[in-house]
């Protein structure tokens, strides 16, 4: 019997596919289609893929032309596959030639000749992409625009800002640029916001009013009840109203927080999240502070998602020490906060004034979790026993910090009506809490 194997993406099945997995068959008697992995695919720049992986194994199993489809999960693992199946020929697609010369050590390599004028890549494009208007001052909006190439069905359309100058020449060329902020909604389907946090409830608020999506940098407002109010707004008008925190959105972050719900490290008893960086206060120019997010919300947020993601929002109590930066205490340079649950402790730190090791540390009743610096960007962690035999090792590929998966989340949630729920809206809410809670002053320790 000969035995046959072809890999691909598959993604929104098409006639091209077919023809190729008919031949593919042709060339033997069983043919193997190795379907390639979500994950997988990421490491490959292929960030566009529209359906899951279950919904392109299922679409290659509903031709009735593969005997056997398997997962493509790692790279190098076609030459694991052809042993292991005992394989006699390997084929793929012309756009492919010389790619697979290094299997002919293993088997008969045959490139089939690609089918013209079809491709998911142009049957992706005639789905109409969201059209995303850019709100704030932030150099963070360069990442996003930047972020966005990687991301079908997203288009940045234009950009609502009071300082342009400091922003990419990509930026800059953007077709419509405004400081009317009515005005970028009129010309978008939906919003990502990075001004102010003073500014975001507003703004959010009148996006979701106008029937736009929203994508908003968290703390999306600054107390539980407007968070609420905008959620609830959301729901009503059938809006996607997203928090990005990149973090939320690696995929190593999100495996490990699966890891530890099924008990991976036994009960989690405690989570300490330490997020800082230095910023050159000395470098600024006069007023430029101002645009710059204080520390509780550039690193507070992230530092939290850990902690309310595992133990939720119902502390019992919570005290935070702070530094403060200027005399007027209206901007922090470093806080520590320390939460009691009922089973459980937390704490983190944050600021732009004190420098740290940005680890994450999550402990549990039979192990524990170490995540090294700098965690939010996380790509790899450890889980650890007392018999250090046990300790593994986990690594996923993060490309472009995260914002390209929350990007890619967003799209997805826009087209199919359904939140992503990388942060619930239970997690929103409790950090808006944070904010309300530190502002007003409440259980706050200078030092
Ligand atoms: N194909 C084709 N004609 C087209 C489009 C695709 O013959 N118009 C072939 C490709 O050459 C490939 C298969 O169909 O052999 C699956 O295509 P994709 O889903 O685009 O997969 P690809 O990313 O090319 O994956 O490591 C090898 C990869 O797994 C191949």
């Amino acid at each position: 019997m000969v035995k046959v194997i072809t890999y691909g993406t598959y993604d929104l099945l098409h006639y091209g596919h077919i023809r190729l997995l008919e031949r593919a068959k042709a060339l033997g008697d069983y043919l193997i289609v190795g379907v390639t992995a979500d994950d997988f695919d990421k490491t490959r720049g292929k960030i566009n893929v529209q359906q899951s992986l279950m919904e392109r194994v299922e679409a290659v199993k509903a031709t009735g032309i593969a005997d056997e489809v398997i997962i493509e999960e790692y790279e190098g693992q076609k030459i694991d596959d052809i042993r292991r199946y005992g394989v006699d020929i390997f084929t793929v697609g012309s756009d492919w030639v010389g790619k697979f010369d290094y299997l002919r050590e293993y088997c008969e390599v045959v490139y089939l000749p690609r089918t013209e004028g079809i491709s998911s890549s142009e049957l992706r494009q005639t789905r109409r992409a969201v059209s995303l208007g850019l709100v704030g001052e932030a150099d963070f909006l360069n990442k996003i625009e930047q972020e966005s190439r990687f991301v079908n069905g997203i288009h940045v359309a234009g950009i609502c800002t009071r300082s342009l100058k400091s922003l990419s020449a990509e930026i800059q060329g953007l077709d419509f640029i405004t400081e009317n902020y009515e005005e970028l909604l009129e010309q978008v389907d939906a919003v990502y916001i990075r001004s102010q946090p003073e500014e975001h409830y507003e703004q959010v608020k009148l996006a979701l009013e106008r029937g736009k999506h929203v994508l908003c940098e968290a703390p999306m407002a600054l107390s539980e009840s407007q968070c609420r109010e905008l959620q609830k707004l959301a729901a009503e008008k059938g809006l996607v109203l997203m928090d990005a925190i990149k973090t939320a959105y690696a995929t190593a972050y999100s495996r490990m927080l699966l890891l530890l719900k099924g008990g991976k490290i036994g009960q989690v008893v405690s989570v300490d999240a330490t997020c800082t960086s230095l910023r050159d206060t000395a470098a600024q120019e006069p007023g430029e502070a101002e645009r710059h997010w204080d520390g509780v919300y550039e690193w507070g947020t992230t530092a939290l998602l850990p902690v309310l993601q595992l133990l939720g929002p119902d502390y019992i109590s919570r005290s935070c020490a702070v530094r403060w930066f200027d005399e007027e205490k209206r901007h922090d340079s470093f806080l520590k906060a320390d939460f009691v649950y009922p089973h459980a402790v937390a704490s983190i730190k944050a600021g732009t004034g004190v420098k740290s090791e940005g680890e994450l540390v999550i402990s549990g009743t039979r192990g524990y979790v170490y995540v090294p610096a700098p965690w939010w960007k996380t790509d790899y962690f450890e889980i650890r026993y007392e018999d250090p035999n046990q300790n593994r090792r986990y690594f996923y590929q993060l490309d472009g910090e995260g914002i390209r998966y929350e990007l890619v989340a967003f799209a997805k949630a826009v087209e199919t009506g359904r939140q992503s729920y990388a942060v619930d809206p239970t997690c929103s809410a409790a950090i808006c809490r944070f904010m309300e809670d530190f502002r007003a002053g409440r259980d706050l320790i200078e030092i």
